[in-house]
């Protein structure tokens, strides 16, 4: 046995950013631990980093090309899947034009540069990702309120955390981690956690809001109004630096907390005891999570939470939601060539002129691509290419998705394993996990930090993701980089580093100035937090931010309530698993063996059901099992149900895709879509329970 040589590298095993160390042996990763170096993580690490070896040499990991021919799954060079795609898409390029084509991913996975600089030169608008509904909505909707994205800043010593429908203890979601969470907690801030279920946070606040799911944009007004009407908001900052502030109060007074009280149930003096907390302990700082997203209030509640930061003084100040100033590297976006997309093209793009928002953050919604694919309007799509995305588990209408990917004339997908997404593909591309990549990590991100994720191994024939785009893009013509570390060292450029260099140093990071609007204004038409958006009045839609009534809910939909009498709160998070990932690995499927549904034990009791049973759940779209577990940290009226299941371990095609996969029940109606951004209502829905009838045969299966 060779030497163990220790390789510092970075987790991408969800969002990423946690500093590793990779021990390797004969071309072998044999064990990681976390990186006590580590700005981001500061050694720690989550089961799912831990797992990472488990899953990189998992023997139903696909480490080599295939093909689907009549008898199943063939092996082939790579040699042969990139001119077998390159010829199929240049098929459909001459018959119908580049924009039949669709380039999708899911989540951020740090490989977004290369993905999009494949689409904008191969002349597709028509790029799929998660973008409509999470975290670039977010982003979205800042640029056009206040210029950048207003990211907490934890190290900053907040004295008051606002924890909005996040849970970064399990999710670690996007710029920091749960670690900078906890010392920020830890030094003794006040906590305010907004969130439909008891968990660990809710537990440890000092107020829980326990609120009805999808009507934060109404809580976040009726915070809104209790700091108007005690004036508790930075004069100052609001006259100088506001724009719309008049119009902005007069849309407030229709949120005194009473009728918050209705919309949210939350009990109007909570509201008014958290709004005072937030408004009066400086600095505090406000961390939204991703439920505010999903729904049609997406872009109006993301406004209304800025307003908040914004008419407190904790935008862009220490211990607030700050814009981190990013290092001297090239963005994403500046290696993604947009500009090379032409306007014509541009044009084309599937729900471009009715969703301006997402079209300004170059991206389509699902809905948009599964009608053009099942029912060829405004054209058709004709072929795709998937890197990283099990659409139908992790989409709203997934016999949507299902059937409009089915459909695709032709398809290849690039993942580890075959998931329910790949068995419909053509052509399968073994993609490379993070030990195998060497990457400038975290740059999509807006916390300052580059980091250097460097290769550890090679497994099989697998490829980065990086690697497989520009070696596809030099075969349909594209210009690309010669080796995926030149094209890293062009990236580096501005710091006046070299790959080779950055990765002995680990990571760079921005210098951080607070207060940058005081020298030159926020990057907005007027130069002002718009909390009138000049933009949406531009479009044509409401400029000033309100909420809206879900549209699947008691309130909207009463007639339904006899059939669905129950608000289904759809996607909840665990620590070991990500999304549809990681059910086939053995270390965290056994924490988590089972799909399961969360109810109140006087709701299941209702219905005979007990903690463990297989239970039905139902709404107007179809009907899915999971198992009872009873929780009274939830309210009576809400049954939690987690998304993201499939099961490896059923070896034909599909993989049980339609057993528990939650997004069957979900809806993706175009009424039920936010009007600028598309956000799909992923997480709110009406819903039944009922105790299966076949217990016997389910317990058989599983057990
Ligand atoms: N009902 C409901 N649905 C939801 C949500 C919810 O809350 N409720 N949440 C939504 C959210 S926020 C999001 S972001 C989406 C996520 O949606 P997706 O991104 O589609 O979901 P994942 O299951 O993470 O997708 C994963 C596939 O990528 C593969 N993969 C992982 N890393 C890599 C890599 O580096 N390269 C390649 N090529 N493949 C890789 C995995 O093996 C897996 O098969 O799901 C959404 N779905
Ligand atoms: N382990 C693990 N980590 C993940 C993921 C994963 O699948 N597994 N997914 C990743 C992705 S892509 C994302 S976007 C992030 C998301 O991570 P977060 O932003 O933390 O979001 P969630 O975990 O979806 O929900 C956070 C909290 O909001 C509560 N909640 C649910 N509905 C509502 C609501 O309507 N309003 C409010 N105020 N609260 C609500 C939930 O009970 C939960 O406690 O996590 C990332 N990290
Ligand atoms: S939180 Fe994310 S980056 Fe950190 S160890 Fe877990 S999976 Fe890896
Ligand atoms: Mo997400």
């Amino acid at each position: 046995m060779g030497a163990v040589k220790k390789i510092r590298t970075v987790c991408r095993s969800c969002h990423g950013g946690c500093g590793v160390i990779a021990h390797v042996q004969d071309n072998k990763v044999i064990k990681v631990e976390g990186d006590p170096a580590s700005p981001i993580s500061r050694g720690t690490l989550c089961s799912k980093g831990l797992a990472i070896t488990q899953l990189a040499y998992h023997p139903d990991r696909i480490i080599h090309p295939m093909k689907k021919t009549n008898k199943g799954w063939e092996q082939i060079s790579w040699d042969d899947a990139l001119n077998t795609i390159a010829a199929r898409f240049q098929a459909v390029i001459d018959a119908c034009g580049p924009e039949a084509i669709v380039i999708g991913q899911g989540t951020g996975r740090d490989y977004e540069s290369h993905l999009y600089r494949f689409a904008n030169l191969l002349g597709t608008p028509n790029v799929l990702t998660a973008g409509h509904m999470c975290y670039v909505s977010r982003v979205g909707a800042t640029l056009i309120t206040c210029g950048n994205l207003p990211v907490a800043d934890w190290n900053g010593h907040p004295r008051c955390i606002v924890m909005w429908g996040c849970n970064p203890q399990w999710t670690n979601p996007d710029e920091h981690k749960g670690v900078d969470f906890w010392s920020a907690y830890k030094k003794g801030a006040k906590l305010i956690v907004i969130d439909p279920r008891k968990g660990f946070l809710a537990k440890k606040a000092d107020l829980w809001l326990q609120i009805r799911p999808g009507t934060d944009a109404a809580l976040a007004m009726g915070f809104m109004h209790v700091i108007i009407a005690e004036e508790l908001y930075e004069k100052d900052f609001v006259n100088h630096h506001v724009h719309g502030w008049d119009a902005f109060s007069e849309r407030v007074k229709e949120y005194p907390p009473e009728a918050v009280e209705a919309i949210t149930w939350i009990p109007r003096d909570l509201i008014r005891k958290a709004a005072r907390m937030y408004a009066k302990t400086k600095p505090a700082l406000l961390q939204w999570g991703v439920p505010t997203e999903q729904t049609i209030n997406c872009t109006d509640c993301t406004r209304a939470l800025v307003g908040l930061m914004a008419a407190t003084g904790n935008l862009d100040a220490p211990g607030g939601n700050v814009f981190f100033v990013p290092p001297k590297v090239r963005s994403v976006s500046a290696f993604s060539c947009h500009k090379d997309l032409a306007p014509e093209q541009r044009k084309k793009q599937l729900g471009g002129e009715q969703y301006k928002l997402a079209s300004r953050v170059a991206l389509i919604s699902p809905k948009a691509a599964w009608d053009a694919i099942l029912t060829g309007k405004p054209y058709p799509l004709k072929a795709g290419l998937l890197c990283g995305t099990n659409p139908v588990v992790t989409r709203a209408n997934a016999r949507e998705a299902y059937a409009a990917l089915k459909k695709l004339d032709f398809l290849a997908v690039m993942d580890f394993f075959l998931t329910p997404t790949a068995d419909l593909a053509d052509i399968f591309l073994p993609a490379g996990t993070w030990l195998e990549q060497n990457h400038i990590a975290d740059n999509w991100k807006r916390h300052g930090y580059a980091l250097a994720r460097e290769k550890a191994v090679d497994i099989g024939e697998c490829w980065q993701d990086h690697k497989i785009f520009m070696e596809l893009g030099k075969r349909m013509g594209q210009e690309w980089f010669d080796t995926v570390e030149a094209a890293l060292d062009y990236l580096l450029e501005p710091s006046g580093l070299n790959w080779e260099e950055f990765k002995t140093i680990g990571y760079l990071k921005g210098e951080m100035v607070y207060h940058k609007y005081r020298r030159k204004g926020f990057s907005t038409p007027t130069g002002k937090v718009e909390l009138y958006s000049t933009t949406l009045e531009k479009w044509g839609h409401d400029p000033l931010p309100k909420y809206t009534e879900l549209p699947e809910s008691p309130v909207s939909t009463p007639d339904l309530l006899d059939e669905f009498p129950y608000i289904l709160n759809a996607g909840l998070r665990t620590p070991t698993f990500f999304h549809s990932a990681n059910r086939m690995i053995p270390w965290l499927r056994e924490i988590r063996p089972d799909p399961i549904v969360e109810i109140h034990p006087d709701t299941a009791a209702k219905h005979g059901i007990t903690a463990g049973q297989w239970v039905a759940i139902a709404s107007p779209r179809g009907r899915v099992k999971q198992r009872a577990r009873l929780n009274t940290g939830i309210d009576p009226r809400v049954v939690v149900a987690e998304h993201g299941w499939w099961f490896p371990e059923i070896k034909t095609e599909g993989h049980g895709w339609d057993i528990s996969n939650i997004n069957i029940l979900t809806d993706n109606a175009p009424e039920t879509l936010d009007p600028v951004m598309a956000a799909t209502n992923l997480r709110v829905c009406l819903c039944n329970i009922s105790p299966c009838e076949d217990q016997e045969e389910m317990n058989e299966w599983r057990n």
